[in-house]
Protein backbone atom coordinates (compact mmCIF):
# COMPACT_ATOMS: atom_id res chain seq x y z
CA UNK A 1 0.00 0.00 0.00
CA UNK A 2 1.65 2.95 -1.04
CA UNK A 3 2.20 5.54 1.81
CA UNK A 4 0.99 9.62 1.22
CA UNK A 5 3.90 11.75 0.76
CA UNK A 6 5.76 13.28 3.39
CA UNK A 7 4.78 17.07 3.77
CA UNK A 8 7.01 19.10 2.04
CA UNK A 9 9.03 20.66 4.51
CA UNK A 10 9.27 24.66 5.18
CA UNK A 11 12.13 25.61 3.74
CA UNK A 12 11.99 29.24 4.83
CA UNK A 13 13.96 29.26 7.42
CA UNK A 14 14.50 33.16 7.64
CA UNK A 15 13.45 34.85 10.46
CA UNK A 16 9.86 36.39 10.32
CA UNK A 17 10.40 39.98 9.44
CA UNK A 18 10.12 42.90 11.97
CA UNK A 19 11.63 45.89 10.97
CA UNK A 20 11.45 47.63 7.41
CA UNK A 21 13.05 50.37 6.31
CA UNK A 22 10.49 52.13 4.63
CA UNK A 23 8.56 51.99 7.72
CA UNK A 24 10.72 54.42 10.00
CA UNK A 25 8.82 56.46 12.08
CA UNK A 26 11.96 59.94 12.80
CA UNK A 27 11.68 60.24 16.66
CA UNK A 28 10.61 64.25 17.10
CA UNK A 29 8.85 63.73 20.53
CA UNK A 30 9.59 67.56 21.59
CA UNK A 31 7.95 68.69 18.02
CA UNK A 32 11.23 69.86 17.08
CA UNK A 33 9.81 70.05 13.08
CA UNK A 34 8.30 73.35 14.26
CA UNK A 35 11.29 75.28 14.73
CA UNK A 36 12.60 74.16 11.34
CA UNK A 37 11.66 76.17 8.48
CA UNK A 38 9.84 74.76 5.50
CA UNK A 39 12.77 74.97 3.18
CA UNK A 40 14.31 72.75 6.07
CA UNK A 41 12.14 70.17 6.18
CA UNK A 42 12.07 69.58 2.61
CA UNK A 43 15.37 69.43 2.04
CA UNK A 44 15.94 67.15 5.26
CA UNK A 45 13.25 64.57 3.82
CA UNK A 46 15.13 64.77 0.51
CA UNK A 47 17.65 63.18 2.14
CA UNK A 48 15.54 60.48 4.15
CA UNK A 49 13.45 59.32 1.26
CA UNK A 50 16.92 58.83 -0.76
CA UNK A 51 18.71 57.16 2.57
CA UNK A 52 14.95 54.83 2.38
CA UNK A 53 14.87 54.47 -1.48
CA UNK A 54 18.18 54.37 -2.50
CA UNK A 55 21.04 53.42 0.71
CA UNK A 56 19.05 51.06 2.55
CA UNK A 57 18.51 48.15 0.08
CA UNK A 58 22.15 48.56 -0.82
CA UNK A 59 24.29 49.39 2.12
CA UNK A 60 24.72 45.85 4.38
CA UNK A 61 25.78 44.05 1.28
CA UNK A 62 28.19 47.22 1.09
CA UNK A 63 29.51 46.86 4.09
CA UNK A 64 29.83 43.02 4.28
CA UNK A 65 31.92 43.40 1.16
CA UNK A 66 33.51 46.29 2.99
CA UNK A 67 33.25 48.31 -0.49
CA UNK A 68 31.87 51.99 -0.96
CA UNK A 69 29.25 52.55 -2.65
CA UNK A 70 30.77 54.83 -4.94
CA UNK A 71 27.71 54.89 -7.53
CA UNK A 72 26.09 56.78 -5.05
CA UNK A 73 28.63 59.86 -5.48
CA UNK A 74 26.31 61.62 -8.11
CA UNK A 75 23.84 61.00 -6.32
CA UNK A 76 25.19 62.73 -2.98
CA UNK A 77 26.03 65.93 -5.47
CA UNK A 78 22.55 66.41 -6.46
CA UNK A 79 21.30 66.41 -3.28
CA UNK A 80 23.61 69.42 -2.52
CA UNK A 81 25.71 66.75 0.40
CA UNK A 82 28.57 67.34 -0.69
CA UNK A 83 29.67 70.77 0.71
CA UNK A 84 26.22 71.74 1.83
CA UNK A 85 27.48 75.58 3.40
CA UNK A 86 29.80 76.27 0.63
CA UNK A 87 28.55 79.47 -0.93
CA UNK A 88 26.53 78.38 -4.10
CA UNK A 89 29.25 80.73 -5.94
CA UNK A 90 31.57 77.90 -5.38
CA UNK A 91 29.38 74.94 -6.37
CA UNK A 92 27.98 74.41 -2.93
CA UNK A 93 25.18 74.38 -1.77
CA UNK A 94 24.84 77.84 0.51
CA UNK A 95 22.67 76.55 3.06
CA UNK A 96 22.41 77.14 6.86
CA UNK A 97 24.05 75.11 9.47
CA UNK A 98 21.04 73.42 10.71
CA UNK A 99 20.27 72.67 7.39
CA UNK A 100 24.20 71.00 7.28
CA UNK A 101 23.10 69.13 10.28
CA UNK A 102 19.84 67.85 9.08
CA UNK A 103 21.47 66.62 6.26
CA UNK A 104 24.00 64.76 7.92
CA UNK A 105 21.39 63.00 10.59
CA UNK A 106 19.24 61.72 7.31
CA UNK A 107 22.34 60.61 5.85
CA UNK A 108 24.11 58.79 9.19
CA UNK A 109 20.14 56.89 9.38
CA UNK A 110 21.50 55.04 6.26
CA UNK A 111 25.19 54.60 7.34
CA UNK A 112 27.69 56.73 9.28
CA UNK A 113 30.60 55.77 6.44
CA UNK A 114 28.60 57.83 4.00
CA UNK A 115 28.19 60.68 6.42
CA UNK A 116 32.18 60.77 6.95
CA UNK A 117 32.54 60.77 2.88
CA UNK A 118 30.31 63.95 2.98
CA UNK A 119 31.78 65.74 6.05
CA UNK A 120 35.17 64.96 4.63
CA UNK A 121 34.19 67.02 1.09
CA UNK A 122 32.71 69.36 2.95
CA UNK A 123 34.11 69.86 5.66
CA UNK A 124 37.96 68.60 5.57
CA UNK A 125 38.51 69.73 2.05
CA UNK A 126 36.48 71.97 1.04
CA UNK A 127 36.09 74.25 4.03
CA UNK A 128 39.79 74.64 4.34
CA UNK A 129 40.31 75.75 0.67
CA UNK A 130 37.36 77.96 1.50
CA UNK A 131 38.61 79.49 4.11
CA UNK A 132 42.40 79.26 3.70
CA UNK A 133 42.59 79.06 -0.02
CA UNK A 134 43.25 81.46 -3.25
CA UNK A 135 41.12 82.14 -5.58
CA UNK A 136 42.74 79.94 -8.03
CA UNK A 137 42.41 77.24 -6.01
CA UNK A 138 39.14 77.68 -4.68
CA UNK A 139 38.36 77.79 -8.60
CA UNK A 140 40.33 74.64 -9.25
CA UNK A 141 38.77 72.35 -6.77
CA UNK A 142 35.79 73.59 -5.21
CA UNK A 143 33.29 73.19 -8.37
CA UNK A 144 34.43 69.47 -8.96
CA UNK A 145 34.21 68.48 -5.63
CA UNK A 146 30.90 69.68 -5.03
CA UNK A 147 29.97 67.69 -8.02
CA UNK A 148 31.57 64.50 -7.56
CA UNK A 149 33.69 64.61 -10.47
CA UNK A 150 36.77 65.67 -7.68
CA UNK A 151 37.77 63.29 -4.44
CA UNK A 152 39.62 65.11 -1.31
CA UNK A 153 40.72 63.83 1.43
CA UNK A 154 42.22 65.46 5.01
CA UNK A 155 45.76 64.37 6.34
CA UNK A 156 46.41 65.34 10.06
CA UNK A 157 46.71 62.06 11.89
CA UNK A 158 50.16 60.09 11.54
CA UNK A 159 50.91 56.92 12.93
CA UNK A 160 51.98 57.79 15.95
CA UNK A 161 50.35 61.37 16.50
CA UNK A 162 46.79 61.35 16.98
CA UNK A 163 45.01 63.14 19.49
CA UNK A 164 48.04 65.53 19.83
CA UNK A 165 48.17 67.14 16.60
CA UNK A 166 50.41 69.41 17.46
CA UNK A 167 53.51 66.87 17.60
CA UNK A 168 53.39 65.90 13.83
CA UNK A 169 56.10 64.65 12.58
CA UNK A 170 55.61 65.30 8.44
CA UNK A 171 57.41 68.16 7.35
CA UNK A 172 57.72 70.73 4.73
CA UNK A 173 60.80 72.18 3.63
CA UNK A 174 61.15 74.57 1.06
CA UNK A 175 63.28 74.60 -2.33
CA UNK A 176 63.43 77.54 -4.46
CA UNK A 177 59.84 78.13 -5.82
CA UNK A 178 58.63 74.52 -4.63
CA UNK A 179 58.09 72.85 -1.08
CA UNK A 180 59.10 69.17 -0.45
CA UNK A 181 57.00 67.25 1.64
CA UNK A 182 58.33 64.09 3.72
CA UNK A 183 56.12 62.38 6.38
CA UNK A 184 53.35 59.55 7.06
CA UNK A 185 49.74 60.35 7.83
CA UNK A 186 47.29 57.75 8.86
CA UNK A 187 43.68 57.03 9.38
CA UNK A 188 42.91 59.24 6.01
CA UNK A 189 39.16 58.99 5.25
CA UNK A 190 38.85 58.49 1.55
CA UNK A 191 42.65 58.93 0.41
CA UNK A 192 42.67 55.81 -1.58
CA UNK A 193 39.96 56.69 -3.91
CA UNK A 194 41.38 61.06 -3.08
CA UNK A 195 42.33 63.28 -6.11
CA UNK A 196 43.74 65.64 -3.67
CA UNK A 197 44.97 65.18 0.15
CA UNK A 198 44.72 68.77 2.10
CA UNK A 199 47.86 68.02 4.28
CA UNK A 200 49.39 69.41 7.25
CA UNK A 201 53.05 69.59 7.79
CA UNK A 202 55.49 71.50 9.92
CA UNK A 203 57.95 74.19 7.90
CA UNK A 204 61.43 74.80 8.81
CA UNK A 205 60.14 77.26 11.65
CA UNK A 206 57.82 74.56 12.89
CA UNK A 207 55.13 76.49 11.68
CA UNK A 208 51.78 73.87 10.72
CA UNK A 209 51.07 74.72 7.12
CA UNK A 210 48.17 73.51 5.07
CA UNK A 211 49.32 71.94 1.37
CA UNK A 212 46.89 70.45 -1.38
CA UNK A 213 48.98 67.64 -2.74
CA UNK A 214 47.30 65.54 -5.55
CA UNK A 215 47.59 62.07 -5.07
CA UNK A 216 49.13 61.15 -8.66
CA UNK A 217 52.19 63.39 -7.69
CA UNK A 218 55.68 61.50 -7.02
CA UNK A 219 56.12 60.25 -3.70
CA UNK A 220 52.63 59.82 -2.83
CA UNK A 221 51.40 56.59 -2.25
CA UNK A 222 48.08 55.92 -0.51
CA UNK A 223 47.53 52.33 0.82
CA UNK A 224 44.23 51.22 1.99
CA UNK A 225 43.33 50.20 5.50
CA UNK A 226 41.72 47.00 5.28
CA UNK A 227 41.60 44.96 8.34
CA UNK A 228 38.68 46.83 10.35
CA UNK A 229 35.60 46.09 11.83
CA UNK A 230 33.89 49.82 11.32
CA UNK A 231 32.92 51.88 8.71
CA UNK A 232 33.13 49.31 6.36
CA UNK A 233 31.42 51.10 3.78
CA UNK A 234 34.01 53.57 3.62
CA UNK A 235 37.32 53.56 2.14
CA UNK A 236 40.81 54.70 5.14
CA UNK A 237 44.33 54.59 4.23
CA UNK A 238 47.67 56.03 5.21
CA UNK A 239 48.94 58.71 2.97
CA UNK A 240 52.83 58.59 2.55
CA UNK A 241 54.82 61.03 1.65
CA UNK A 242 58.23 60.49 -0.02
CA UNK A 243 59.70 63.69 -1.03
CA UNK A 244 57.17 65.17 -2.85
CA UNK A 245 57.36 68.41 -3.97
CA UNK A 246 54.31 70.39 -4.76
CA UNK A 247 54.45 74.40 -6.34
CA UNK A 248 54.01 77.07 -3.91
CA UNK A 249 50.66 77.42 -5.44
CA UNK A 250 49.55 74.41 -3.37
CA UNK A 251 49.94 75.93 -0.35
CA UNK A 252 46.81 77.23 1.31
CA UNK A 253 48.42 80.75 2.42
CA UNK A 254 45.72 81.48 5.20
CA UNK A 255 46.32 78.92 7.12
CA UNK A 256 49.38 79.19 9.60
CA UNK A 257 49.50 76.77 12.99
CA UNK A 258 47.56 74.19 14.56
CA UNK A 259 44.45 76.94 14.36
CA UNK A 260 44.30 75.87 10.18
CA UNK A 261 43.69 72.24 10.59
CA UNK A 262 41.72 72.67 14.06
CA UNK A 263 38.84 75.05 12.38
CA UNK A 264 38.47 72.29 9.97
CA UNK A 265 37.98 70.10 12.51
CA UNK A 266 34.94 72.43 14.26
CA UNK A 267 33.14 72.49 10.95
CA UNK A 268 33.37 68.35 10.69
CA UNK A 269 32.69 67.58 14.43
CA UNK A 270 29.67 69.87 14.13
CA UNK A 271 28.32 67.35 11.38
CA UNK A 272 29.07 64.53 13.27
CA UNK A 273 26.72 65.68 16.58
CA UNK A 274 24.11 65.26 13.86
CA UNK A 275 25.07 62.52 12.22
CA UNK A 276 25.84 60.51 14.94
CA UNK A 277 21.87 61.11 16.27
CA UNK A 278 20.57 60.01 12.81
CA UNK A 279 22.62 56.42 13.51
CA UNK A 280 20.85 56.47 16.72
CA UNK A 281 17.43 57.26 14.96
CA UNK A 282 17.95 54.32 13.13
CA UNK A 283 18.83 51.51 16.11
CA UNK A 284 15.56 53.35 17.79
CA UNK A 285 13.38 52.79 15.51
CA UNK A 286 14.49 49.75 14.02
CA UNK A 287 13.91 48.66 18.10
CA UNK A 288 10.60 50.38 18.08
CA UNK A 289 9.45 48.31 15.07
CA UNK A 290 10.60 44.77 16.52
CA UNK A 291 9.53 45.53 19.97
CA UNK A 292 5.55 45.48 18.16
CA UNK A 293 6.41 42.55 16.36
CA UNK A 294 8.40 40.28 17.54
CA UNK A 295 6.10 37.73 19.90
CA UNK A 296 7.47 36.11 23.15
CA UNK A 297 5.62 34.43 26.21
CA UNK A 298 2.32 35.44 24.15
CA UNK A 299 2.42 39.06 23.63
CA UNK A 300 4.41 41.47 21.60
CA UNK A 301 7.85 42.45 23.65
CA UNK A 302 6.97 45.96 23.64
CA UNK A 303 4.31 45.19 26.16
CA UNK A 304 7.23 44.37 28.38
CA UNK A 305 7.83 46.73 31.08
CA UNK A 306 11.66 46.46 30.81
CA UNK A 307 11.68 46.29 26.91
CA UNK A 308 9.81 49.74 27.36
CA UNK A 309 12.43 51.05 29.95
CA UNK A 310 14.65 50.73 26.72
CA UNK A 311 12.61 52.24 24.55
CA UNK A 312 12.10 55.39 26.71
CA UNK A 313 15.56 55.61 27.73
CA UNK A 314 16.42 55.92 24.02
CA UNK A 315 13.95 58.11 22.98
CA UNK A 316 14.69 60.70 25.82
CA UNK A 317 18.48 60.60 24.93
CA UNK A 318 17.62 61.13 21.78
CA UNK A 319 15.33 64.13 22.23
CA UNK A 320 17.76 65.93 24.42
CA UNK A 321 20.45 65.33 21.68
CA UNK A 322 18.10 66.71 19.57
CA UNK A 323 17.86 69.96 21.44
CA UNK A 324 21.93 70.41 21.75
CA UNK A 325 21.71 69.75 18.52
CA UNK A 326 19.10 72.40 16.76
CA UNK A 327 20.59 75.17 19.71
CA UNK A 328 24.34 74.12 18.37
CA UNK A 329 23.09 74.90 15.02
CA UNK A 330 20.86 78.31 16.00
CA UNK A 331 24.40 79.64 17.95
CA UNK A 332 26.45 78.09 14.58
CA UNK A 333 23.92 80.58 12.58
CA UNK A 334 24.62 83.14 14.52
CA UNK A 335 28.11 83.39 13.97
CA UNK A 336 28.22 82.84 17.95
CA UNK A 337 29.26 79.46 18.13
CA UNK A 338 32.14 78.49 20.09
CA UNK A 339 34.10 74.96 19.69
CA UNK A 340 33.87 73.78 23.16
CA UNK A 341 30.42 73.99 22.46
CA UNK A 342 30.84 71.52 20.00
CA UNK A 343 32.84 69.42 21.76
CA UNK A 344 30.20 69.00 24.30
CA UNK A 345 27.82 67.79 21.77
CA UNK A 346 30.22 65.60 19.82
CA UNK A 347 31.05 63.91 23.46
CA UNK A 348 27.36 63.92 24.35
CA UNK A 349 25.96 62.75 20.85
CA UNK A 350 28.53 60.04 19.95
CA UNK A 351 28.10 58.29 23.47
CA UNK A 352 24.55 58.57 23.55
CA UNK A 353 24.38 57.21 19.93
CA UNK A 354 26.81 53.85 21.52
CA UNK A 355 24.37 53.33 24.22
CA UNK A 356 21.18 53.50 22.47
CA UNK A 357 23.03 51.24 19.62
CA UNK A 358 23.85 48.82 22.32
CA UNK A 359 20.03 48.59 23.94
CA UNK A 360 19.02 48.27 20.82
CA UNK A 361 21.33 45.61 19.50
CA UNK A 362 19.76 43.60 22.74
CA UNK A 363 15.83 44.19 22.11
CA UNK A 364 16.80 42.18 18.40
CA UNK A 365 17.68 39.09 20.00
CA UNK A 366 19.58 36.95 18.71
CA UNK A 367 18.90 38.03 15.01
CA UNK A 368 20.45 41.58 16.46
CA UNK A 369 23.74 39.98 15.45
CA UNK A 370 23.13 39.69 11.97
CA UNK A 371 22.68 41.95 9.16
CA UNK A 372 18.95 41.18 8.86
CA UNK A 373 18.85 44.38 10.99
CA UNK A 374 20.57 47.66 10.26
CA UNK A 375 21.87 48.14 14.01
CA UNK A 376 24.93 45.90 14.55
CA UNK A 377 26.30 47.81 11.70
CA UNK A 378 25.49 50.99 13.05
CA UNK A 379 26.76 50.15 16.50
CA UNK A 380 30.51 49.10 14.99
CA UNK A 381 30.68 52.52 13.10
CA UNK A 382 29.86 54.38 15.75
CA UNK A 383 32.93 53.01 17.37
CA UNK A 384 35.24 55.17 14.92
CA UNK A 385 32.74 58.13 15.06
CA UNK A 386 33.14 58.13 19.59
CA UNK A 387 37.10 57.82 18.40
CA UNK A 388 37.25 60.28 15.14
CA UNK A 389 37.50 63.61 15.55
CA UNK A 390 38.54 63.96 19.13
CA UNK A 391 38.36 61.27 21.33
CA UNK A 392 35.65 61.44 24.37
CA UNK A 393 38.14 61.80 26.80
CA UNK A 394 39.86 64.63 24.67
CA UNK A 395 36.24 66.40 24.31
CA UNK A 396 35.81 65.60 27.89
CA UNK A 397 39.31 67.58 28.52
CA UNK A 398 38.55 70.24 26.03
CA UNK A 399 35.64 71.53 27.86
CA UNK A 400 37.28 70.38 31.31
CA UNK A 401 40.12 73.35 30.14
CA UNK A 402 36.68 75.51 29.35
CA UNK A 403 35.27 75.11 32.78
CA UNK A 404 37.56 75.18 34.90
CA UNK A 405 40.97 77.34 32.91
CA UNK A 406 42.92 74.66 33.39
CA UNK A 407 44.85 72.26 30.45
CA UNK A 408 44.44 69.03 31.88
CA UNK A 409 45.63 67.04 28.73
CA UNK A 410 49.15 66.02 30.52
P1 LIG B 1 45.59 74.78 21.48
O1 LIG B 1 46.72 75.56 22.05
O2 LIG B 1 44.41 74.51 22.33
O3 LIG B 1 45.09 75.51 20.15
C1 LIG B 1 45.96 75.94 19.14
C2 LIG B 1 45.25 77.06 18.38
O4 LIG B 1 44.10 76.51 17.74
C3 LIG B 1 42.88 77.13 18.24
N1 LIG B 1 41.89 76.05 18.39
C4 LIG B 1 40.81 75.92 17.61
N2 LIG B 1 40.33 76.69 16.62
C5 LIG B 1 39.19 76.27 16.01
N3 LIG B 1 38.54 75.14 16.33
C6 LIG B 1 39.02 74.35 17.33
N4 LIG B 1 38.37 73.23 17.65
C7 LIG B 1 40.19 74.73 18.02
N5 LIG B 1 40.92 74.19 19.02
C8 LIG B 1 41.94 75.01 19.24
C9 LIG B 1 43.29 77.75 19.58
O5 LIG B 1 42.46 78.83 19.90
C10 LIG B 1 44.72 78.16 19.30
O6 LIG B 1 44.65 79.34 18.51
P2 LIG B 1 45.81 80.48 18.62
O7 LIG B 1 45.29 81.61 17.81
O8 LIG B 1 45.92 80.78 20.10
O9 LIG B 1 47.04 79.85 18.07
O10 LIG B 1 46.18 73.45 20.87
P3 LIG B 1 46.73 72.14 21.58
O11 LIG B 1 47.95 71.71 20.85
O12 LIG B 1 46.83 72.38 23.06
O13 LIG B 1 45.60 71.05 21.21
C11 LIG B 1 44.41 71.00 21.82
C12 LIG B 1 43.66 69.68 21.47
C13 LIG B 1 44.26 68.49 22.19
C14 LIG B 1 42.27 69.93 21.98
C15 LIG B 1 43.66 69.43 19.94
O14 LIG B 1 44.91 69.06 19.53
C16 LIG B 1 42.66 68.39 19.52
O15 LIG B 1 41.51 68.71 19.27
N6 LIG B 1 43.08 67.09 19.41
C17 LIG B 1 42.24 66.05 18.83
C18 LIG B 1 42.75 65.66 17.46
C19 LIG B 1 41.66 65.33 16.51
O16 LIG B 1 40.50 65.56 16.74
N7 LIG B 1 42.03 64.82 15.35
C20 LIG B 1 41.09 64.57 14.30
C21 LIG B 1 41.77 64.18 13.00
S1 LIG B 1 40.75 64.33 11.58
C22 LIG B 1 39.61 63.12 11.71
O17 LIG B 1 39.51 62.42 12.66
C23 LIG B 1 38.69 63.00 10.56
S2 LIG B 1 37.53 61.74 10.69
C24 LIG B 1 36.53 62.26 9.45
C25 LIG B 1 35.47 61.36 9.05
O18 LIG B 1 35.74 60.30 8.47
O19 LIG B 1 34.28 61.77 9.25
P1 LIG C 1 45.48 58.11 20.67
O1 LIG C 1 45.64 59.57 20.56
O2 LIG C 1 46.71 57.28 20.72
O3 LIG C 1 44.57 57.79 21.92
C1 LIG C 1 44.50 56.48 22.50
C2 LIG C 1 43.67 56.59 23.80
O4 LIG C 1 44.34 57.48 24.72
C3 LIG C 1 42.28 57.19 23.55
O5 LIG C 1 41.34 56.56 24.39
C4 LIG C 1 42.45 58.64 23.98
O6 LIG C 1 41.25 59.25 24.41
C5 LIG C 1 43.42 58.49 25.14
N1 LIG C 1 44.17 59.74 25.37
C6 LIG C 1 45.04 60.37 24.53
N2 LIG C 1 45.50 61.49 25.10
C7 LIG C 1 44.91 61.58 26.32
C8 LIG C 1 44.98 62.53 27.39
N3 LIG C 1 45.73 63.63 27.31
N4 LIG C 1 44.23 62.29 28.49
C9 LIG C 1 43.44 61.19 28.57
N5 LIG C 1 43.34 60.27 27.61
C10 LIG C 1 44.08 60.46 26.50
N6 LIG C 1 42.46 61.36 10.96
C11 LIG C 1 42.73 62.24 9.96
O7 LIG C 1 43.64 63.05 10.05
N7 LIG C 1 41.95 62.23 8.82
C12 LIG C 1 40.92 61.38 8.63
O8 LIG C 1 40.24 61.42 7.60
C13 LIG C 1 40.66 60.41 9.66
N8 LIG C 1 39.69 59.47 9.49
C14 LIG C 1 39.57 58.47 10.40
C15 LIG C 1 38.72 57.39 10.13
C16 LIG C 1 38.63 56.33 11.03
C17 LIG C 1 37.76 55.16 10.71
C18 LIG C 1 39.37 56.36 12.25
C19 LIG C 1 39.25 55.23 13.24
C20 LIG C 1 40.19 57.42 12.52
C21 LIG C 1 40.32 58.48 11.60
N9 LIG C 1 41.22 59.52 11.83
C22 LIG C 1 41.46 60.45 10.83
C23 LIG C 1 42.08 59.51 13.00
C24 LIG C 1 41.39 59.91 14.30
O9 LIG C 1 41.15 61.27 14.35
C25 LIG C 1 42.27 59.44 15.46
O10 LIG C 1 42.16 58.02 15.51
C26 LIG C 1 41.85 60.06 16.78
O11 LIG C 1 42.09 61.44 16.79
C27 LIG C 1 42.57 59.42 17.98
O12 LIG C 1 43.94 59.31 17.75
P2 LIG C 1 44.68 57.89 17.94
O13 LIG C 1 43.93 56.88 17.20
O14 LIG C 1 46.11 58.09 17.59
O15 LIG C 1 44.56 57.57 19.48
Amino acid sequence: MSQPAPPEPDTDVSAPETWAPEAFEAPDYYALDDLLSDEAKALRDEVRTFVTEEVAPIIEEHAQRAEFPRHLIPAFARRGLLGPTIPAEYGGGGHSSVVYGLMMQELERGDSGLRSFCSVTGSLVMYPIWRYGTEAQKERWLPALANGEAIGCFGLTEPNVGSNPADMQTRARREGDAWVLDGHKRWSTNATMADVAVIWAKDEEDIVRGFLVETDRAGVTTPPIDDTWSLRAAVTSEVVLDDVRVPEAARLPDAKGLKGPLSCLTQARYGICWGAIGAAMACYDAARQHAQNREQFGQPIGGFQLMQERLVDMVQEITKAQLLNWRLGTLKDAGTMRPQQVSLAKRNNCQTALEVARSARQMLGGNGVTSMYPVMRHMNNLESVVTYEGTHEIHTLIVGEDVTGEKAFV
